[in-house]
């Protein structure tokens, strides 16, 4: 603010003049009219400037002025806020920091962060932040709000979105099977029942138990398959660990074997005079080991091996040199853990020829 003054004196000189401010300040004091005096008023109010001139008789003479002091405008601060990462899945952690908030006419005093946008910040402090650690372990979205105060008391904010998805979330359609005495396969569906991607995988809990697909993304269809061919009889249990990064759970499996079972094939069997042997195959369709036992009724036919476990494959080799020409019957008796079974067998015995021994 300038101040100048005029004035004059009729009978003589004016030998000083003074501006009394009105702010307690020191007069300014001159021996000539003052002109464009620069004075500032530090606070803002209204003050009551006097110009005081004195004459070479002594004589004082006042003039007031009233003056309305302004404080300056202030310029508010700018809020920036950095916020990696904004798209996730929950739990999800963040930090939050400080991008350079700045105050263009003074200083950034006060600043706080709230995570929610709720109102309530998490975090304030006279300096700036510098990663200041949140988690949301709730699904949804969220404003983070950094607030900032200037050295004059002015807010500033600025706000960043932050999209929590759910996580994922393992469902399976069934909790396990029992396939009885001769199922051999079934199927389950995976899906993922919450957000993002849903990567599982299938691990068999014994080497009877295989799956397909041993592992996938997000929905699928697991074809689980027994093998049944090295299982004793009686009840077997396993399971099926299907294990993902929304979870894990276990599908059983069980199943029941029954006893050892004979199958004998062929049940007859005709060695014409050509056939010097024939074969029987001897095979387990029940569970558990099969021990058997081959019996022929006649001396003439035998059977190797005549007694074994599992599968096998038994030669009949008749001995025709005993026997007249024709046809001969014999039964082999198969009998074992898992049943009897007889087979019958005719054997073609060629005429003998004719010899003439003269001495
Ligand atoms: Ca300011
Ligand atoms: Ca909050």
């Amino acid at each position: 603010m300038l101040f100048s003054g005029a004035a004059s004196d009729s009978d003589g000189q004016l030998v000083q003049w003074r501006i009394l401010f009105g702010d307690g300040t020191e007069p300014w004091v001159g021996t000539a009219a003052p002109v464009s005096v620069p004075h500032q008023y530090e606070t803002a109010g209204r003050f009551v400037a006097r110009l005081v001139v004195s004459d070479d008789g002594g004589t004082t003479a006042t003039v007031t002025q009233t003056v309305a002091a302004t404080t300056h405008p202030n310029e508010p601060p700018e809020a920036a806020l950095a916020v990696p990462p904004v798209v996730g899945e929950a739990p999800l952690a963040i930090t939050a920091s400080d991008d350079g908030s700045t105050d263009p006419d003074g200083t950034v005093v006060q600043y706080a962060i709230d995570f929610e946008g709720d109102g309530a910040p998490e975090w304030s402090g006279p300096a700036p932040p510098f990663d200041v650690a949140h988690e949301y372990a709730i699904p949804g979205d969220y404003l983070v709000v950094l607030t900032v105060e200037d050295d004059e008391g002015a807010p500033a904010s600025t706000s960043r979105a932050v999209s929590v998805t759910p996580p994922p979330a393992l469902a399976v359609s069934k909790s396990g099977v029992d396939f009885g005495g001769s199922a051999r396969s079934t199927t389950f569906d995976t899906t993922n029942a919450g957000g993002g991607d849903l990567n599982w995988t299938c691990t068999p809990s014994t080497t009877w138990i295989t799956v397909s697909p041993t592992s996938g993304t997000n929905g699928g269809t697991v074809t689980v398959t027994v093998d049944r061919s090295a299982l004793d009889g009686g009840t077997h249990t396993g399971s099926v660990a299907v294990s993902s990064n929304g979870g894990s759970t276990i599908f059983s499996v069980s199943l029941s074997m029954g006893g050892a079972q004979l199958d004998v094939t062929p049940t007859s069997l005709h060695l014409l005079e050509a056939d010097s042997s024939a074969t029987l195959r001897i095979a387990n369709t029940g569970g558990g080991v099969l021990s058997f036992d081959c019996q022929a009724s006649a001396a003439w036919l035998s059977a190797s091996p005549a007694t074994g476990t599992g599968a096998a494959t038994i030669t009949l080799t008749p001995d025709r040199s005993a026997l007249s020409a024709g046809t001969h019957a014999a039964t082999v008796s198969v009998t074992s853990d898992g049943g009897a079974t007889d087979v019958s067998v005719l054997v073609d015995v060629a005429m003998g020829r004719l010899g003439l021994v003269i001495e």
